[in-house]
């Protein structure tokens, strides 16, 4: 029946049955209800940026050709484009700042977050020029954070340090000699504001420029930097079994859902949930204890650092509230649906909001701050656990989950293949692995849930590529058992006989979204290894399931890497034809990569495959 047609998960299913039977509506009514979608919106062809419009243009070439101010499709579409790229930018990179706030805090004594990875300290000063010698851990912690606060505020025209430490050779003469080195992670979001405001920058190849020197900000920059401070933090992701999927609810016990995407407070909520206090008075409320799981991408962070079992992705959030059994769904910022207070309204579960920068109507707001950070999170998971006795009879979990190994950072990855990329080289030399992709992104209600992330993941392994994921992709794959030493048996025989040497599954989670920067970082470490640039390598990117700007940014990052990117939903720029060739076409000359678009997961890996045999007929192998 219809609900056959939603997802591929059988939980959601059987969740979703339920809310069904209820009468509460979920995010796949709503689509439903929007359809048919404004044909101008989708095809990126409506300015709002100024009171004379709104805009519309005429997509099949009549009357009006232009709006108001003149603009044309093309530079109205570049501009959406381009505001697009900031705005995901800037969650990322908004979310690296406070990271290396937190870093500088803790290491001037003024809020707790002790350093947890001294190697990776070491490794990160070392790679930023910082001399480490006769100086502490909080020393070294200072200037780090300082390297990483100038790339927020730099005036000048020098480049990102982050950018600067971190991107292969060939890379970044490229990017030189192209104009698109960022300067200033806000600035660049700033510059894309500016120039898309009404009558500054109409031109759409300018635009589209403007966006890659931004999305590299991003990569390159504020992604990557959250990456590496909170690596510093709270430890680098190295293997470790986790279980996914709505099963992980534990019905005896005290369940909190960590969700959104920063790990500042929710490595907090996991270490007061294991304090003896926390527990005694979970044991007082007649729980067995209490049960911190994860989900979207704060789920990812605690998933590949600690093995904290992830309840799901981004389109399984409401279905959680559903079970009944979930005592505070705490949630930070970003991917959080408005809804979920509404829907909490049905049960006793509790959505807390702890962000300045994200507050929900109908939610508790405990507010969160670094230096309290201990007693907040004690304060949460106290009131999630007098929550419990509020918990009504009817609760429902699926009794499905699944196991996983996670956690393959790129030190995890090196030290696997024993301490060099040499091994991952000669098997891709002598064909055994043709090549690696990264599948990364969301979920979208209107692609069947998991669907094109599973199918396009088991399509790529069966032909001999090795898959590396980050997001809700991860999450899609481990619920489908993808993430399994099991899942080496669906392998191609010379990518099986890999995995097998290794003890590693075929498909690796590497961690949250601003994680896709560690496969930026690994890209870079082959190419240098090779002699190659990026734009050289038998590799590719995908996003079957997207749906924020986020996404955007990190696609366009990708292409400005070198790589070819695969969406599987339809970017909103079809309604300009030059917007359409600079990314599908022109980008492959200027940068070496290029965005296709493809909605079948069976015909992308397939694009994907041929992409791949064809850098490996240039390389010579
Ligand atoms: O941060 S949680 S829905 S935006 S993939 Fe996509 Fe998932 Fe959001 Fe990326 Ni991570």
């Amino acid at each position: 029946d219809k609900i056959n047609e939603l997802t591929i998960s059988q939980p959601t299913k059987e969740m979703l049955s339920i809310a069904k039977e209820k009468g509460i509506e979920t995010t796949w009514d709503r689509l439903e209800k929007q359809e048919p979608h404004c044909g101008f919106g989708q095809l990126g062809i409506c300015c709002r940026n100024c009171t004379m419009g709104p805009c519309r243009i005429d997509p099949f070439g009549g009357e009006p050709r232009k709006g108001v101010c003149g603009a044309t499709a093309d530079t109205i579409v570049a501009r959406n484009f381009a505001r697009m790229v900031a705005a995901g930018t800037a969650a990322h990179s908004d979310h690296g700042r406070g990271v290396a706030l937190t870093l500088l805090e803790g290491a001037e004594g003024k809020a707790p977050y002790p350093i947890k990875d001294k190697e990776k300290l070491k490794s990160v000063a070392t790679k930023l020029g910082i001399e480490i010698e006769g100086k502490s851990d909080e020393e070294i912690a200072k200037e780090i954070a300082k390297k990483a606060l100038e790339d927020f505020s730099r005036q000048n025209e020098d480049t990102l340090n982050f950018l600067k430490a971190y991107a292969p050779k060939k890379r970044f003469e490229l990017w030189k000699s192209l104009g698109v080195l960022p300067r200033n992670i806000d600035r660049e979001v700033v510059d894309i504001m500016h120039r898309t405001s009404i009558g500054v920058d109409n031109d759409p190849l300018s635009l589209i420029v403007q966006s890659i020197k931004t999305s590299l900000a991003d990569g390159w920059g504020g992604s990557l930097l959250a990456t590496e401070l909170q690596d510093i933090l709270f430890g680098t992701p190295q293997p470790v079994k986790g279980f996914a999927d709505l099963g992980v609810l534990d019905e005896k016990k005290v369940n909190i859902i960590v969700h959104g995407h920063e790990p500042i407070l929710s490595e907090k909520i996991v270490e007061a949930a294991e304090s003896e206090e926390m527990q005694k008075l979970a044991k007082e409320v007649g729980a067995e204890g209490i049960n911190v799981c994860g989900m979207c991408c704060t789920g990812n962070e605690l998933l590949v650092r600690h093995g904290v079992p992830v309840a799901g992705n981004f389109l399984q959030q409401e279905l959680a509230i559903i079970t009944g059994a979930v005592e505070a769904m705490v949630v930070d910022v970003q991917c959080i649906m408005p809804s979920l207070p509404d829907i909490a309204k049905c049960y006793h579960t509790k959505i807390i909001s702890t962000s300045k920068q994200a507050k929900f109507p109908g939610a508790v707001h405990i507010e969160f701050n670094e230096e309290n950070a201990d007693e907040i999170a004690k304060e949460i998971v106290k009131t999630a656990i007098e929550n419990f006795k509020n918990r009504k009879k009817s609760v429902h979990i699926p009794n499905e989950k699944k196991e996983c190994i996670v956690g393959f950072s790129v030190e995890a990855i090196l030290s696997a293949l024993g301490g060099s990329l040499d091994a991952l080289i000669d098997a891709i030399k002598s064909g055994k692995i043709k090549g690696a992709v990264g599948i990364v992104g969301c979920n979208n209600p209107k692609v069947k849930h998991n669907y094109a992330h599973v199918e396009l993941t088991k399509e790529l392994i069966k032909n001999d590529i090795l898959v590396v994921q980050t997001g809700c992709a991860a999450i899609a794959c481990a619920e489908a058992g993808l993430l399994s030493l099991d899942a080496i048996e669906l392998a191609g025989d010379g990518l099986k006989e890999v995995c097998k040497a290794l003890n590693v599954p075929p498909v690796l989670h590497l961690g949250s979204c601003v994680d896709c920067s560690r496969i930026l970082v690994l890209l870079g470490a082959l190419a240098e290894a090779l002699g190659v640039d990026i734009s050289d390598l038998p590799v590719a990117g995908a996003a079957p399931e997207w749906m924020s700007e986020k996404a955007v940014a990190i696609g366009t990052y990708f292409v400005a890497s070198g790589v070819f990117t695969v969406l599987g939903v339809v970017p909103p720029i079809l309604g300009s034809k030059e917007v359409v060739k600079i990314a599908t076409q022109d980008a492959e000359k200027l940068v070496g990569g290029k965005f296709a678009v493809e909605t079948d997961p069976v015909k992308a890996a397939k694009l994907i495959i041929k992409h791949i045999e064809e850098k490996r007929e240039k390389l010579g192998i």
